[in-house]
């Protein structure tokens, strides 16, 4: 891999992905999004990983698409590129993906950033969509992820003018889980991880699964599908250990079976 670290065990557990094109503050080329692509895939696979953070460097974490690599396309070449087949496989990444965002999370880094469990924001974070300033608009899902994430009067703001946010409102507004001072966001980002990786594999998964189907169906079929996953955790082992473990008064030890 050139532009993405990746370390299996950056704590117990706890994968970590790191974007590592610095000089173009993380611009998102072709390659470096095949990279997340293959790496996140690899973890999947992974039964030591429970869940992955993903993270930039303090002065971006993803300043967008590389708009030079997207200067001359025509649409044409944009639709043979198909690039948001590998953001599909992306959002289909079935554990726990927590974002630690420092500095500009735009365009196709706010994006990435939203395709995100949840996110952990230094002091300095900025998020927007600033792709209407380049004559073009959202394309990795920024308009639906943002305007259900803030609603529609922010998200329009946001991708009408161009205008960034700061850490601090995108908290207020719902996008980010908790901002921390530039120092710490990634070992906040892995506290949060930590709590998530010492539950139930399985039952993580199962309760992921559900959460999303709220952005993705009607409520009718979101309930349904959450009674269906809720009914499966009763096949596990884990969730006989989970209850064993309370009635016990003592700590459960999962088997991810
Ligand atoms: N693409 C390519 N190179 C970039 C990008 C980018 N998105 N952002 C920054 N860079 C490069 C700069 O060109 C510069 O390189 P060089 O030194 O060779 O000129 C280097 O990074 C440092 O940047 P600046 O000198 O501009 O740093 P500043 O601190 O002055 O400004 C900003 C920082 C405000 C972040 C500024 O760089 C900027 O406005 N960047 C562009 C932000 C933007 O418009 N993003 C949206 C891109 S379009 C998009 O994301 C569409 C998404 C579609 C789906 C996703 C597919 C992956």
């Amino acid at each position: 891999m050139e532009f993405l670290l990746l370390t299996p065990q950056a704590r117990p557990g706890v994968a970590l992905l790191q974007l590592n094109r610095p000089k173009e503050l993380n611009a998102l080329n072709r390659q470096l999004m095949l990279e997340i692509r293959d790496a996140l895939q690899q973890l999947d696979e992974d039964e030591t990983v429970r869940v992955v953070v993903i993270t930039g460097n303090e002065r971006a974490f993803a300043a967008g698409a590389d708009i030079k690599q997207m200067a001359d396309k025509t649409a044409i070449d944009m639709l043979i590129i198909d690039q948001f087949s590998t953001w599909e496989q992306i959002r289909r990444f079935k554990k726990p993906l927590i974002g630690a965002v420092s500095g500009f999370a735009l365009g196709g880094g706010c994006e990435l950033a939203m395709t995100c469990d949840m996110l952990v924001a230094s002091e300095t974070a900025q998020f927007g969509q600033p792709e209407i300033r380049l004559g073009t608009m959202p394309g990795g899902g920024g308009t639906q992820r943002l305007a259900r994430a803030v609603g529609k009067a922010k998200a329009m703001e946001m991708v009408l003018t161009g205008e960034f946010i700061s850490a601090e409102e995108a908290r207020r507004v719902g996008l980010v889980n908790r901002v921390v001072p530039v120092g710490q966001y990634l070992e906040e980002a892995y506290r949060l991880a930590a709590s998530v990786a010492a539950m139930s594999p399985v039952a993580v998964r199962l309760a992921k699964d559900a959460v999303n189907r709220a952005f993705e169906t009607h409520l009718e079929e979101g309930l349904h599908l959450e009674r269906r996953n809720y009914y499966l955790s009763f096949a596990s082992e884990d969730r006989k250990e989970g209850m064993a473990a309370f009635v016990e008064k003592r700590k459960p030890e999962w088997k991810g079976r």
